[in-house]
């Protein structure tokens, strides 16, 4: 199993700022966690962030058969870029979607994600436990198939 973990804009600020909406750790300390939670699970885990739309256009355009797998949090990309919607819609590799805060709790323009109805699901809330659950759900979903 090949996953993926794609973080989109300002998620390189995590632990520098707003520790109060989410949390005190890096993006470091997420990536870690995460690669921590594929080895215990036997998968291979690729972790990549970019500030920009196209990059991350570019790395689910590549997900397509070299990965089973892909957890984004689009950061504010989520609530308005049909660019990444589409991108999603446009390969087979199942995505799942997450949210460290629970963008239904705040502002209302967080209340919208454009990206969440071409995606397997979505987790909110939960901080960086929502990355957890979105790759056990993305390794669940493969082993049925
Ligand atoms: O809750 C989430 O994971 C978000 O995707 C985070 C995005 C935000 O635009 C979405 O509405 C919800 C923001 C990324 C992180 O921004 C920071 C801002 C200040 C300090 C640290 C990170």
């Amino acid at each position: 199993m090949r996953l993926l973990v794609l973080n989109g804009p300002n998620l390189n600020r995590l632990g520098l700022r707003e520790p109060t909406v989410y949390g005190s750790q890096t993006l470091q300390d997420l990536e870690a966690q995460l690669q921590e939670f594929a080895d215990k699970h036997s998968c291979e885990l690729t972790c990549f962030q970019s500030n920009h739309e196209g990059e991350l256009i570019d790395k689910l355009h590549d997900a397509e058969g070299h990965y089973d797998g892909i957890v984004i949090n689009p950061g504010a990309f989520t609530h308005y870029s049909y660019a990444i919607r589409d991108a999603i819609a446009s390969i087979s590799v199942p995505v799942m979607e997450v949210h460290i805060s629970n963008i239904h709790k705040r502002e209302e323009f967080r209340h919208t994600s454009v990206t969440a109805p071409v995606t397997a699901g979505q987790i909110v809330g939960l901080g960086f436990y929502g990355y957890e659950l979105a790759l056990l759900a993305l390794l669940n979903q493969n082993k049925g198939e």
